[in-house]
């Protein structure tokens, strides 16, 4: 029965079976061959990630540490935390042994120490210490402010600063971006849930339709990958003819702030242009498009509303506020601040952005790895470039993409790497 499942998954996975494979399999019907070996490709573009999964003991764990090292600016030891932990999270079975691990790829000798004490001993010292350690926690506090990245954040944590109450209370000088961070504090740490994301979504789509009709829309990020909760609403927006997309966010946040939607915005232009960005640009994955980061002002009440996904919206509102709040938002309050990307790309651009938008992030990343490494190419959110024959891919879909870089296609449900 072994035989015949590892034959079927292995052929499944896409692994041609090989000469030497069938030999084994007549000379030892019961084959030494390492089923984690087989089945488990290195980058996590190669593999199929579910949202929900066996091993969040280890993967939460995992991804403190990766957490930590970024805001310790060390991104090559938060990569590698984060690559294992993604590993664990394509595993079909709860990990119960370090032998479940043996021939797996991406799990260096840290990773594993880290393993091994929690499968021994419940818990890893080095992540609980982290996790209490008031460097981690005031970082954490403070990235989670709009507007705020780990820089920022680094210095204020040096000046002795460790939450939002401190920025206000030692009178700190804040861009737009902060104020409104701070502002809106309480509301943007509780996540934004699906049914939210859908009165958004109709929301958004009412906007673009009546400044372009024809426009298309899509839900982008956590939400398209089938999570049930985020830290924001992500949208893609397109249209058909080419050139008519040029200028629309202008359009639709006017509109939005016309409703009185929008609490805060902010536009950047789209300064992509295939000719002077070229391939050779360094692999940022900042992409260049017409974006806005905005935070919208939700209502709870159904007259505001465009969806009957009323009654979940209102349910969301009762979670627990702290004391301090914007003295225009009490907790009575009937609406409730959610933050919101608009990125608009041309319709050349489209399943490239799609793509690049959906993530996640490791799975981005890797995908442009992958790209990179194995096929000479330059992926970005904007175009594929082949470097051995000094051209563009052009694609329609995400599957042309996949197929262009010679991976199997994975869908967005599956990429929650
Ligand atoms: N993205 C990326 N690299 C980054 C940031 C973002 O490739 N450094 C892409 C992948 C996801 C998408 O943009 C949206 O970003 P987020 O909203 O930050 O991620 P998310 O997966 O939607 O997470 P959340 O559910 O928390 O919003
Ligand atoms: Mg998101």
């Amino acid at each position: 029965l072994l035989d015949i499942r590892w034959f079927t998954e292995s052929m499944e996975a896409g692994h041609p079976i090989t000469v030497q494979d069938r030999h084994t399999l007549q000379v030892n019907p019961k084959p030494n061959i390492d089923p984690n070996a087989m089945l488990m490709k290195s980058y996590a573009c190669q593999r199929r990630t579910p949202l929900k999964h066996h091993n969040s003991f280890l993967t939460d764990a995992l991804e403190i540490l990766a957490q930590n090292a970024e805001y310790n600016d060390n991104e090559g030891r938060s990569v590698a935390f984060r690559r294992a932990a993604s590993v664990l999270k394509a595993l079909p079975h709860r990990v119960k042994s370090m032998e479940d691990l043996r021939s797996l790829p991406c799990l260096g000798d840290h990773s594993q120490r880290v393993i091994k004490e929690i499968l021994e001993d419940g818990s890893s010292r080095e992540v609980e210490s982290t996790r209490q350690s008031e460097q981690y926690q005031a970082i954490k506090a403070l990235t989670g402010i709009f507007g705020v990245g780990v820089r920022t954040a680094d210095r204020w944590f040096r000046e002795g600063l460790r939450s939002p109450d401190d920025l206000i209370h030692t009178g700190q000088q804040l861009n737009r971006a902060q104020q409104a961070g701070v502002q809106y504090y309480d509301d943007l740490q509780k996540p934004v849930t699906k049914a939210e994301a859908d009165v958004i979504s109709d929301i958004v789509e009412k906007a673009v339709h009546a400044v372009l009709p024809g426009a298309e829309i899509q839900l982008m990020g956590g939400f398209r990958r089938g999570k049930e909760v985020g830290h924001d609403v992500d949208f893609l927006i397109t249209h058909p003819e080419e050139g008519k997309e040029e200028g629309l966010m202008p359009k639709i946040t006017n509109w939005l702030e016309e409703q009185g939607l929008l609490l805060y915005q902010k536009t950047t232009r789209n300064s992509y242009l295939e000719k002077m960005d070229g391939p050779a640009r360094a692999p940022n994955n900042m992409d260049r498009f017409e974006r806005c980061f905005s935070i919208f002002k939700l209502q709870a009440s159904a007259e505001s509303c465009t969806s009957n996904s009323t009654a979940s919206v209102q349910d969301v509102s009762t979670g627990s506020e702290t004391e301090r709040h914007s003295d225009q938002h009490s907790e009575a309050s009937d609406w409730r601040a959610v933050r919101v990307d608009l990125v608009v790309s041309p319709y050349s651009q489209f399943a490239f952005a799609t793509l690049g938008w959906t993530g996640s992030k490791l799975f981005e990343r890797e995908l442009r790895r992958w790209a990179g490494q194995e096929k000479h190419m330059s992926l970005s959110s904007h175009a594929l470039y082949d470097s051995k024959q000094n051209l563009y891919l052009r694609a329609k879909t995400e599957e042309e993409i996949f197929a262009y870089l010679g991976l199997e296609f994975i869908p967005p449900s599956e990429r929650n790497a």
